[in-house]
């Protein structure tokens, strides 16, 4: 076999992606508890005025309602320390139960935690807080961001709080009951400029569907997915629970692509469009690539999802 998952993560390395998101998550995490809290407050009112996020679904709600409940009857000054301790991702009850959580879940956890702040019924950030310079620098570096690089950041701040779900024994992860697939009928189907590739189109067009059990058949056994920023995650049972726990309502919207023969019956093929999350819906479309490689009997070895660095590199097709 002429590929490893660790050398297929190196086919079109021109993809120029979005390193201000890692660059700035970075420099977000030297920030102290206080003021990373008080920055991600000021920059979701300043994101609010241009683009509206979704209520979080209720089937995602119930497995942080005991948690919110708990916050709900602390004094401001517990609150406070709850949110703190998310931030430092401490060692705490609270801390660990957030740590089981899908991303879906915590952002619907943070989603009402913003609305009760807003009440008054949560500890709100104190009244005329001032960031420290380096948090003020970091604010205005993010609202500077294109929209879709903004909620990537804001994001992965929410996903890494917690305790590390690493340093914890006998993990159980808390997922959502997963829906159904769209029906048949109403499903949509993407046309590619440039790539006829029917693996390719059926990835775009089961992953619109909602269709993961049949998605995964794509893949080969051993296959890989890299999301944005992130490690590959390999081999199908692995790759499935990503699918069913953050995949659900995306809609992939490919635009063009190039298609290549490489080695020993393998293809390379590099699409780039533009993808929407439920929580944004057609008010953030981000600009993105895949990068598939695909093995001599069109199973899916490795594919890397890729933030863009800007609505330019939605044509870069270069090898
Ligand atoms: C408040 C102050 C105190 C601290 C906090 C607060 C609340 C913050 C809140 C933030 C909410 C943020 C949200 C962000 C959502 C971002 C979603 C993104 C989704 C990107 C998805 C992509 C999918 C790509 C993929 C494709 C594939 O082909 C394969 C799969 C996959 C204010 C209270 C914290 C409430 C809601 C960026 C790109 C295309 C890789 C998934
Ligand atoms: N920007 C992703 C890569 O080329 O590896
Ligand atoms: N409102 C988006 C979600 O729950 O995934
Ligand atoms: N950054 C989006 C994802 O990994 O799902």
């Amino acid at each position: 076999m002429p590929f490893s998952i660790e050398s297929a993560r190196g086919i079109f390395p021109n993809t120029l992606s979005a390193d201000a998101v890692p660059a700035l998550t970075a420099r977000f995490n030297q920030l102290s508890a206080e003021d990373q809290l008080a920055l991600i407050w000021f920059a979701y009112l300043e994101m609010g005025k241009t683009i509206t996020v979704a209520a979080p679904g209720a089937a995602n709600m119930q497995f942080a309602e005991l948690t919110l409940n708990e916050i709900k009857g602390m004094s401001f000054q517990e609150q406070s320390q709850v949110m703190c301790d998310l931030a430092n991702r401490a060692d705490t009850p609270i801390c660990r139960t957030y740590a089981t959580w899908t991303p879906n879940i915590k952002l619907g956890f943070w989603y009402r935690l913003g609305e009760l702040m807003e009440q008054g019924v949560v500890a709100p950030i104190p009244e005329g807080y001032k960031l420290s310079a380096n948090a003020s620098a970091v604010l205005q570096t993010l609202i500077g961001l294109e929209s879709g690089q903004q909620i990537t950041v804001l994001r992965n701040t929410v996903v890494d709080m917690g305790y590390d779900p690493a340093k914890i024994s006998n993990f159980t992860r808390v997922s959502e009951p997963v829906a159904p697939p769209t029906e048949i009928s109403k499903r949509t189907k993407v046309t590619i400029e440039g790539v006829s590739n029917p693996t390719i189109l059926s990835y775009m067009n089961l992953l619109n569907a909602n269709d993961f059990d049949e998605l995964i058949k794509l893949f080969t056994p051993d296959g890989g997915l890299q999301p944005p920023f992130k490690r590959p995650i390999v081999g199908q049972d692995a790759v499935l629970r990503f699918f069913k726990e953050e995949c659900p309502n995306l809609k992939l919207a490919p635009e063009r692509g190039i298609s290549e023969a490489v080695d020993d019956g393998y293809t390379q093929i590099k699409v780039t469009g533009k993808v929407q999350t439920p929580w944004f819906g057609a008010g953030v479309g981000m600009n993105m690539s895949w990068r598939f490689l695909l093995n001599s009997e069109n199973k899916i070895f490795f594919v890397a999802i890729d933030l863009l660095a800007s609505p330019k590199e939605l044509l870069n097709l270069a090898r």
